[in-house]
């Protein structure tokens, strides 16, 4: 899971890419986009790791890239090559500045038609191109069809840009995501939008035109945070009342990034070892299985499933919730909801 911190240049996109990571920006990777680990933190494993008292105790993590923003009215190509660096990235985080700026709502509009013109220019590459391919004839009845197939949907997605709107808009099934899968368009990614604030108004509500566009947009006041986290005890409690920090967003920011783009966890728990696996939401027992281990999903039995809210009426106990019945088995096909405790059956 690789979310791509992307924006405008000087939003803040490495200063949260450091708040986010630990990890100071490299200047000389700031082109080619440099990406670190974040857990994602959960008080849940938290609770669970309390009870039970394992050696270790691992959270999912998600990989955070920081992109070379982009420029205002600036060289159109040279945006172009600074968004491909957002490709790789399975989600996008859109940062908007919310220290120098208070047009939130326009700078994501702005954003998002760079995306949209970004993906244009590929999608209308790619009809160019099967054009010509098409214009030859001599060529087997099954290549001839799978390049009609394509070229309806490129012209398909063509005309959703064409019409403001993002790829994501015409939920592709699986089959048609595979035919372009490999071209990375900008507007078929999940986005989250984060508001990166100054040293005030925080603690407001965000503006109705934003939340109408990105109803899960999150904010948090980036460097401040970093400069109070980075002072000694005695002085950050102080400072915090001044400037009126009740509590550090890091933590719930990563989880609406990791939430916003539509995963979940499951846990497995031991006496070695309690950790969250990250999974897409609403996916089947089967395929948790193979977040773990290619072999577990090949060689699937069975999952033995505790809800997360049964386990904690239980004590966080196995034994006691296989005594009440709470711990069910379930098939390959069982749709593995947020926070199940699961354990994997695989033949050998
Ligand atoms: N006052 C204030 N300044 C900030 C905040 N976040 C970032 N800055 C400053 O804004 C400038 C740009 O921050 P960066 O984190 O480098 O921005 P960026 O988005 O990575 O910029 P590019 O890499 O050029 O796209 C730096 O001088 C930061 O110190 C903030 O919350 N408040
Ligand atoms: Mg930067």
């Amino acid at each position: 899971m690789k979310m791509g911190l992307v924006g405008y240049a000087g939003t803040g996109k490495s200063t949260i890419f450091e708040w986010l990571t630990g990890e100071k920006p490299d200047p000389s990777k700031v082109q080619q986009g440099q990406t670190a680990m974040a857990d994602v933190p959960d008080e849940r494993l938290a609770a669970i790791s309390a009870a039970l008292k394992p050696k270790k105790t691992t959270y999912t993590k998600v990989a955070v890239l920081d992109t070379p923003g982009l420029t205002q009215g600036g060289d159109q190509k040279d945006n172009a090559r600074r968004l491909g660096v957002i490709r790789e990235a399975n989600g996008m985080v859109v940062v908007l500045d919310g220290f120098t700026r208070t047009d939130f709502a326009v700078q994501l509009q702005k954003f998002r038609e760079e995306c949209l013109y970004a993906d244009m220019e590929i999608v209308g590459n790619r009809i160019s191109k099967l054009e010509t391919v098409l214009k030859k004839k001599a060529r087997p009845a099954k290549e001839i069809e799978a390049d009609e197939a394509e070229m309806a949907l490129m012209k398909r997605i063509n005309a959703t840009l064409e019409s403001g709107k993002p790829a994501s808009t015409l939920n592709l099934p699986p089959e048609e995501e595979k035919t372009v899968r490999s071209f990375t368009l900008l507007t078929l990614k999940p986005e989250i939008v984060f508001v990166n604030r100054g040293d005030s108004g925080f603690n407001d509500p965000l503006p109705a035109d934003l939340l109408a566009l990105a109803p899960n947009a999150v904010q948090a006041p980036v460097k401040l945070e970093l400069e109070l986290l980075a002072m000694p005890d005695e002085d950050r409690t102080a400072f915090m009342a001044d400037y009126g920090v009740t509590e550090f967003r890091r933590g719930a920011t990563i989880r609406a990034m990791f939430y916003g783009v539509g995963r979940n966890v499951f846990f497995t728990v031991g006496e070695d070892e309690c950790r969250t696996w990250s999974i897409p939401a609403g996916c089947e027992a089967v395929e948790a299985a193979g977040c773990i281990h290619k072999d577990l999903s090949e060689k699937f039995v069975r999952s033995n499933v505790i809800g997360y809210a049964d386990f904690v009426s239980c004590g966080y106990s196995e034994k006691e919730a296989k005594t009440k019945g709470m711990n069910r088995t379930e098939g390959k096909t069982y749709i593995v909801k947020d926070a199940d405790i699961m354990h994997i059956l695989a033949s050998s």
